[in-house]
Protein backbone atom coordinates (compact mmCIF):
# COMPACT_ATOMS: atom_id res chain seq x y z
CA UNK A 1 0.00 0.00 0.00
CA UNK A 2 1.31 3.66 -0.46
CA UNK A 3 1.22 5.96 2.95
CA UNK A 4 1.09 9.29 2.06
CA UNK A 5 3.93 11.25 3.43
CA UNK A 6 2.74 13.81 5.97
CA UNK A 7 3.73 17.68 4.57
CA UNK A 8 3.67 18.37 8.37
CA UNK A 9 6.54 16.23 9.56
CA UNK A 10 6.80 13.40 12.20
CA UNK A 11 7.43 12.80 15.84
CA UNK A 12 10.40 9.96 16.58
CA UNK A 13 11.38 9.05 20.50
CA UNK A 14 12.69 6.16 22.55
CA UNK A 15 10.55 5.58 25.68
CA UNK A 16 13.68 4.50 26.78
CA UNK A 17 12.84 5.73 30.69
CA UNK A 18 11.48 3.35 33.30
CA UNK A 19 9.51 0.19 32.63
CA UNK A 20 5.80 0.09 31.61
CA UNK A 21 4.51 2.73 33.99
CA UNK A 22 6.65 5.17 33.12
CA UNK A 23 6.90 4.60 29.71
CA UNK A 24 3.06 4.87 29.37
CA UNK A 25 3.24 7.76 30.84
CA UNK A 26 5.60 9.15 28.25
CA UNK A 27 3.72 7.57 25.63
CA UNK A 28 0.69 9.89 26.40
CA UNK A 29 2.94 12.97 26.63
CA UNK A 30 4.56 12.18 23.27
CA UNK A 31 0.77 11.82 21.77
CA UNK A 32 -0.45 15.34 23.16
CA UNK A 33 2.79 17.02 22.07
CA UNK A 34 2.56 15.61 18.89
CA UNK A 35 -1.24 16.48 17.88
CA UNK A 36 -0.09 20.01 18.80
CA UNK A 37 2.55 20.26 16.90
CA UNK A 38 0.22 18.50 13.84
CA UNK A 39 3.05 16.59 13.29
CA UNK A 40 2.43 12.85 12.74
CA UNK A 41 3.82 10.55 15.88
CA UNK A 42 5.71 7.78 15.15
CA UNK A 43 4.96 5.23 17.58
CA UNK A 44 7.86 3.39 19.03
CA UNK A 45 7.84 0.21 19.90
CA UNK A 46 7.92 -0.72 23.76
CA UNK A 47 11.20 -1.25 25.69
CA UNK A 48 11.59 -4.24 27.93
CA UNK A 49 14.20 -5.52 30.04
CA UNK A 50 14.47 -9.63 29.60
CA UNK A 51 14.89 -10.82 33.64
CA UNK A 52 18.88 -11.87 33.30
CA UNK A 53 19.99 -10.16 29.52
CA UNK A 54 22.58 -7.48 29.60
CA UNK A 55 20.63 -5.61 26.72
CA UNK A 56 16.68 -4.38 26.24
CA UNK A 57 13.87 -6.20 23.96
CA UNK A 58 11.74 -3.61 21.45
CA UNK A 59 8.15 -5.17 21.38
CA UNK A 60 6.02 -3.33 18.77
CA UNK A 61 3.27 -1.01 20.00
CA UNK A 62 0.67 -2.99 18.56
CA UNK A 63 1.51 -6.22 20.40
CA UNK A 64 -0.51 -4.42 23.64
CA UNK A 65 -2.64 -1.79 22.17
CA UNK A 66 -4.58 -1.09 18.67
CA UNK A 67 -3.37 1.42 16.65
CA UNK A 68 -6.45 2.39 15.11
CA UNK A 69 -8.01 3.60 17.82
CA UNK A 70 -4.80 5.99 19.09
CA UNK A 71 -5.13 6.86 15.07
CA UNK A 72 -8.76 8.41 16.31
CA UNK A 73 -6.83 10.89 18.19
CA UNK A 74 -4.18 11.84 15.64
CA UNK A 75 -2.31 11.19 12.54
CA UNK A 76 0.21 7.98 14.07
CA UNK A 77 2.20 5.58 12.20
CA UNK A 78 3.95 2.55 13.84
CA UNK A 79 7.92 2.35 14.13
CA UNK A 80 8.45 -0.34 12.15
CA UNK A 81 6.16 0.75 8.92
CA UNK A 82 7.75 4.16 9.11
CA UNK A 83 11.24 2.91 9.08
CA UNK A 84 10.12 0.77 6.03
CA UNK A 85 7.86 2.35 4.11
CA UNK A 86 9.31 6.16 4.46
CA UNK A 87 12.49 6.54 5.86
CA UNK A 88 14.00 5.54 2.94
CA UNK A 89 12.68 8.71 1.13
CA UNK A 90 11.86 11.40 3.85
CA UNK A 91 14.47 10.38 6.36
CA UNK A 92 17.68 8.82 4.69
CA UNK A 93 20.79 7.47 6.13
CA UNK A 94 22.87 10.56 6.20
CA UNK A 95 20.30 13.03 7.04
CA UNK A 96 19.29 11.70 10.10
CA UNK A 97 19.11 14.62 13.26
CA UNK A 98 18.88 13.19 16.82
CA UNK A 99 17.53 16.11 18.93
CA UNK A 100 18.09 16.78 22.88
CA UNK A 101 17.86 20.06 25.04
CA UNK A 102 21.09 19.84 25.76
CA UNK A 103 24.57 18.23 23.97
CA UNK A 104 26.93 16.30 26.14
CA UNK A 105 29.79 18.39 26.83
CA UNK A 106 32.17 16.10 26.07
CA UNK A 107 31.22 14.82 22.74
CA UNK A 108 29.67 17.78 21.34
CA UNK A 109 26.46 15.62 20.22
CA UNK A 110 23.40 14.52 21.64
CA UNK A 111 23.75 11.22 23.25
CA UNK A 112 21.67 9.39 20.75
CA UNK A 113 22.70 5.89 21.07
CA UNK A 114 24.99 6.05 24.85
CA UNK A 115 24.11 2.41 26.67
CA UNK A 116 21.43 0.22 26.94
CA UNK A 117 18.52 0.90 26.24
CA UNK A 118 19.71 3.95 23.86
CA UNK A 119 21.80 2.10 21.69
CA UNK A 120 19.51 -1.15 21.11
CA UNK A 121 16.32 1.26 20.74
CA UNK A 122 17.52 2.54 17.36
CA UNK A 123 19.74 -0.27 16.59
CA UNK A 124 16.78 -2.01 15.79
CA UNK A 125 15.95 -0.16 13.18
CA UNK A 126 19.57 0.50 12.02
CA UNK A 127 19.18 3.71 12.73
CA UNK A 128 22.39 5.96 13.23
CA UNK A 129 22.15 9.48 13.65
CA UNK A 130 24.22 12.04 10.96
CA UNK A 131 23.81 15.43 13.46
CA UNK A 132 22.74 16.45 16.25
CA UNK A 133 20.68 19.34 17.15
CA UNK A 134 19.83 21.04 20.78
CA UNK A 135 16.26 22.59 21.33
CA UNK A 136 16.84 24.58 24.45
CA UNK A 137 14.87 26.62 25.33
CA UNK A 138 12.03 25.05 23.65
CA UNK A 139 9.75 22.84 25.53
CA UNK A 140 7.04 20.40 25.47
CA UNK A 141 4.72 21.53 28.13
CA UNK A 142 1.68 22.54 26.00
CA UNK A 143 -0.15 24.60 28.71
CA UNK A 144 1.18 27.85 25.85
CA UNK A 145 -0.79 28.12 22.78
CA UNK A 146 2.02 28.84 20.78
CA UNK A 147 4.13 25.80 21.29
CA UNK A 148 3.29 25.25 17.36
CA UNK A 149 4.50 28.47 16.32
CA UNK A 150 8.23 27.91 18.19
CA UNK A 151 8.64 24.72 17.29
CA UNK A 152 7.82 25.24 13.56
CA UNK A 153 9.74 28.87 13.84
CA UNK A 154 12.70 26.85 14.56
CA UNK A 155 12.39 23.68 13.27
CA UNK A 156 10.44 23.91 10.18
CA UNK A 157 8.92 21.26 8.47
CA UNK A 158 10.38 21.28 5.12
CA UNK A 159 14.19 21.29 6.74
CA UNK A 160 13.29 18.53 9.52
CA UNK A 161 11.02 16.29 8.70
CA UNK A 162 11.92 14.17 11.71
CA UNK A 163 12.03 14.91 15.17
CA UNK A 164 13.80 12.42 16.61
CA UNK A 165 14.31 12.68 20.51
CA UNK A 166 16.81 11.06 22.86
CA UNK A 167 13.77 10.37 25.15
CA UNK A 168 10.19 10.95 25.11
CA UNK A 169 9.27 14.61 24.48
CA UNK A 170 7.08 14.31 27.69
CA UNK A 171 7.09 15.21 31.44
CA UNK A 172 6.92 12.32 34.07
CA UNK A 173 4.69 11.56 35.65
CA UNK A 174 1.88 12.66 32.71
CA UNK A 175 1.26 16.33 33.11
CA UNK A 176 -3.03 16.76 34.13
CA UNK A 177 -4.15 17.63 30.95
CA UNK A 178 -2.88 14.52 28.98
CA UNK A 179 -4.60 12.20 31.58
CA UNK A 180 -7.49 11.68 29.40
CA UNK A 181 -5.42 10.71 26.47
CA UNK A 182 -5.46 7.15 28.22
CA UNK A 183 -8.95 6.94 26.29
CA UNK A 184 -7.31 5.88 22.86
CA UNK A 185 -5.03 3.48 24.38
CA UNK A 186 -6.97 0.14 23.84
CA UNK A 187 -5.72 -3.15 25.33
CA UNK A 188 -5.02 -5.25 21.81
CA UNK A 189 -7.28 -8.12 20.94
CA UNK A 190 -4.53 -10.84 22.40
CA UNK A 191 -4.26 -9.16 25.93
CA UNK A 192 -7.96 -8.08 25.78
CA UNK A 193 -9.18 -12.00 25.60
CA UNK A 194 -6.18 -12.85 28.03
CA UNK A 195 -7.90 -11.12 30.94
CA UNK A 196 -11.24 -11.61 29.57
CA UNK A 197 -10.64 -15.71 29.77
CA UNK A 198 -8.89 -15.25 33.43
CA UNK A 199 -12.11 -13.64 34.62
CA UNK A 200 -14.17 -15.92 33.53
CA UNK A 201 -12.40 -18.97 34.85
CA UNK A 202 -11.46 -17.43 38.03
CA UNK A 203 -13.66 -14.44 39.05
CA UNK A 204 -17.09 -14.95 37.39
CA UNK A 205 -19.05 -15.58 40.46
CA UNK A 206 -19.72 -11.76 41.16
CA UNK A 207 -18.10 -8.35 41.70
CA UNK A 208 -14.42 -8.82 42.49
CA UNK A 209 -11.92 -6.37 43.87
CA UNK A 210 -8.43 -5.72 42.12
CA UNK A 211 -5.64 -5.01 44.06
CA UNK A 212 -1.82 -3.81 43.20
CA UNK A 213 0.83 -4.81 45.30
CA UNK A 214 4.27 -2.70 44.30
CA UNK A 215 6.81 -4.05 46.87
CA UNK A 216 10.01 -6.46 46.71
CA UNK A 217 13.71 -4.85 47.05
CA UNK A 218 13.32 -2.23 44.48
CA UNK A 219 10.26 -0.35 45.39
CA UNK A 220 11.53 -0.43 48.99
CA UNK A 221 14.41 1.68 47.67
CA UNK A 222 11.74 3.74 46.47
CA UNK A 223 10.60 4.41 49.02
CA UNK A 224 13.18 5.49 51.12
CA UNK A 225 13.30 8.61 49.37
CA UNK A 226 9.68 9.78 50.76
CA UNK A 227 10.93 12.49 53.31
CA UNK A 228 12.60 14.98 50.95
CA UNK A 229 9.34 15.44 48.55
CA UNK A 230 5.92 16.60 48.21
CA UNK A 231 5.33 14.16 45.14
CA UNK A 232 6.96 11.10 44.19
CA UNK A 233 6.65 9.23 41.04
CA UNK A 234 3.17 8.67 40.49
CA UNK A 235 1.75 10.38 43.67
CA UNK A 236 -0.30 13.08 41.73
CA UNK A 237 -2.50 10.27 40.89
CA UNK A 238 -3.96 10.49 44.27
CA UNK A 239 -2.51 13.65 46.44
CA UNK A 240 -3.56 15.81 42.86
CA UNK A 241 -0.79 17.95 40.77
CA UNK A 242 -0.87 20.70 43.41
CA UNK A 243 -1.22 18.35 46.45
CA UNK A 244 -4.61 19.30 47.04
CA UNK A 245 -5.26 15.66 48.84
CA UNK A 246 -2.02 15.52 50.56
CA UNK A 247 1.65 15.10 50.58
CA UNK A 248 3.59 12.20 50.02
CA UNK A 249 4.03 9.83 53.12
CA UNK A 250 5.81 6.57 53.75
CA UNK A 251 2.72 4.45 54.17
CA UNK A 252 1.08 5.57 51.13
CA UNK A 253 4.17 4.11 49.15
CA UNK A 254 5.18 1.04 51.38
CA UNK A 255 1.12 0.48 53.17
CA UNK A 256 1.90 -1.76 56.08
CA UNK A 257 0.47 -5.29 56.04
CA UNK A 258 -1.81 -4.82 58.58
CA UNK A 259 -3.15 -1.29 56.89
CA UNK A 260 -3.90 -3.07 54.01
CA UNK A 261 -6.08 -5.72 55.44
CA UNK A 262 -7.91 -3.50 56.72
CA UNK A 263 -8.61 -1.70 53.98
CA UNK A 264 -9.28 -4.76 51.99
CA UNK A 265 -11.51 -6.44 54.27
CA UNK A 266 -13.73 -2.88 53.88
CA UNK A 267 -14.03 -2.76 50.18
CA UNK A 268 -14.92 -6.90 50.07
CA UNK A 269 -17.68 -5.60 52.27
CA UNK A 270 -19.10 -2.95 51.04
CA UNK A 271 -19.13 -3.88 47.51
CA UNK A 272 -20.04 -7.90 48.55
CA UNK A 273 -17.11 -9.05 46.46
CA UNK A 274 -16.96 -12.40 45.62
CA UNK A 275 -13.18 -12.49 45.03
CA UNK A 276 -10.04 -10.64 45.27
CA UNK A 277 -7.44 -10.32 42.17
CA UNK A 278 -4.04 -10.06 42.85
CA UNK A 279 -1.38 -8.28 40.69
CA UNK A 280 2.26 -8.17 41.52
CA UNK A 281 5.46 -9.01 40.45
CA UNK A 282 6.40 -9.95 44.31
CA UNK A 283 4.73 -11.92 47.11
CA UNK A 284 0.79 -11.72 46.44
CA UNK A 285 0.13 -12.50 50.45
CA UNK A 286 -2.32 -14.99 48.88
CA UNK A 287 -3.11 -17.25 52.28
CA UNK A 288 -2.73 -13.88 54.07
CA UNK A 289 -5.23 -11.83 52.62
CA UNK A 290 -7.53 -14.88 52.05
CA UNK A 291 -7.51 -15.49 55.63
CA UNK A 292 -8.47 -11.73 56.28
CA UNK A 293 -11.44 -11.86 53.75
CA UNK A 294 -12.58 -14.71 53.63
CA UNK A 295 -13.30 -14.64 50.05
CA UNK A 296 -11.56 -16.44 47.03
CA UNK A 297 -8.23 -14.20 46.32
CA UNK A 298 -6.18 -15.05 43.11
CA UNK A 299 -3.36 -14.26 40.97
CA UNK A 300 -2.78 -15.02 37.14
CA UNK A 301 0.44 -17.05 36.94
CA UNK A 302 2.62 -16.54 35.33
CA UNK A 303 1.97 -13.03 35.55
CA UNK A 304 2.19 -10.73 33.15
CA UNK A 305 2.13 -6.85 33.27
CA UNK A 306 -0.22 -5.86 31.08
CA UNK A 307 -2.82 -8.63 31.57
CA UNK A 308 -2.56 -8.12 35.05
CA UNK A 309 -3.54 -4.06 34.29
CA UNK A 310 -6.16 -5.00 31.41
CA UNK A 311 -7.78 -7.16 34.65
CA UNK A 312 -7.14 -4.76 37.37
CA UNK A 313 -9.06 -2.44 35.03
CA UNK A 314 -12.07 -4.40 34.59
CA UNK A 315 -12.65 -5.29 38.03
CA UNK A 316 -15.65 -3.70 40.33
CA UNK A 317 -13.15 -1.51 42.87
CA UNK A 318 -9.50 -1.51 42.16
CA UNK A 319 -7.17 -0.66 45.24
CA UNK A 320 -3.93 1.03 43.75
CA UNK A 321 -0.65 1.94 44.75
CA UNK A 322 -0.42 5.92 44.69
CA UNK A 323 3.23 6.41 43.77
CA UNK A 324 3.62 3.63 41.36
CA UNK A 325 3.07 4.43 37.40
CA UNK A 326 2.24 0.71 37.05
CA UNK A 327 -0.50 0.74 39.19
CA UNK A 328 -1.50 4.49 37.86
CA UNK A 329 -2.34 3.05 34.47
CA UNK A 330 -4.89 1.10 35.44
CA UNK A 331 -6.58 4.45 37.21
CA UNK A 332 -6.65 6.03 34.46
CA UNK A 333 -8.21 3.67 32.55
CA UNK A 334 -11.33 3.46 34.73
CA UNK A 335 -11.46 6.91 34.69
CA UNK A 336 -12.56 7.05 31.65
CA UNK A 337 -15.44 4.91 32.20
CA UNK A 338 -16.08 6.35 35.79
CA UNK A 339 -15.18 3.11 37.88
CA UNK A 340 -13.88 3.37 41.56
CA UNK A 341 -10.37 3.95 42.35
CA UNK A 342 -8.65 3.95 46.00
CA UNK A 343 -5.58 3.83 47.20
CA UNK A 344 -3.30 1.76 49.95
CA UNK A 345 -3.32 4.25 53.10
CA UNK A 346 -4.77 7.03 51.74
CA UNK A 347 -7.66 8.92 52.49
CA UNK A 348 -8.47 11.84 50.65
CA UNK A 349 -8.28 14.89 53.59
O1 LIG B 1 5.83 -0.09 35.30
P1 LIG B 1 6.87 0.58 36.10
O2 LIG B 1 7.62 1.65 35.41
O3 LIG B 1 6.09 1.14 37.37
O4 LIG B 1 7.87 -0.52 36.60
P2 LIG B 1 6.49 1.73 38.81
C1 LIG B 1 7.44 -1.61 37.38
C2 LIG B 1 7.53 -2.93 36.58
O5 LIG B 1 7.47 -4.02 37.52
C3 LIG B 1 6.37 -3.16 35.62
C4 LIG B 1 6.64 -5.05 37.03
O6 LIG B 1 6.54 -2.60 34.36
C5 LIG B 1 6.29 -4.69 35.59
O7 LIG B 1 7.27 -5.20 34.73
N1 LIG B 1 5.40 -5.08 37.82
C6 LIG B 1 5.03 -4.24 38.81
C7 LIG B 1 4.42 -5.99 37.67
N2 LIG B 1 3.82 -4.58 39.30
C8 LIG B 1 3.42 -5.66 38.60
C9 LIG B 1 2.24 -6.48 38.64
O8 LIG B 1 1.30 -6.25 39.40
N3 LIG B 1 2.18 -7.51 37.77
C10 LIG B 1 3.19 -7.78 36.91
N4 LIG B 1 3.04 -8.81 36.07
N5 LIG B 1 4.31 -7.04 36.84
C11 LIG B 1 9.12 2.10 39.20
C12 LIG B 1 9.77 2.41 37.92
O9 LIG B 1 7.98 1.30 39.02
O10 LIG B 1 10.00 1.33 39.96
C13 LIG B 1 11.01 3.21 38.19
O11 LIG B 1 8.94 3.16 37.13
C14 LIG B 1 11.95 2.39 39.05
O12 LIG B 1 11.62 3.55 36.99
C15 LIG B 1 11.22 1.93 40.28
O13 LIG B 1 12.44 1.30 38.31
C16 LIG B 1 12.03 0.98 41.09
O14 LIG B 1 6.32 3.19 38.83
O15 LIG B 1 5.71 0.94 39.78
Amino acid sequence: ANIEIDPNGYVAFCPCMGRFGNQADHYLGALGFAKQLDRTLILPPWVEYPYRSATSDQIPFKTYFEVDTIAEYHRVIPMETFMKELAPTIWPEGKRIGFCYRKDATSNECSMKNGNPFGPFWDKFKINFDGSQEYSPLSFSSHSGSLKAQWDKTFPASEFPVLAFAGAPASFPVEKHNLDLQRYFKWSKDIEEQANLFIIEELAEGPFVGIHLRHGLDWDNVCTHVDSSRHLFASPQCLGYFNEYGTVTKELCAPPKDVMKKQLKKIVKKIKAKAVFVATDSDAMINELQKAVKVKVVQRTPAEPHVDLAILAKSDHYIANCVSSFSSFAKRERDVYGKPTSFWAFTPK
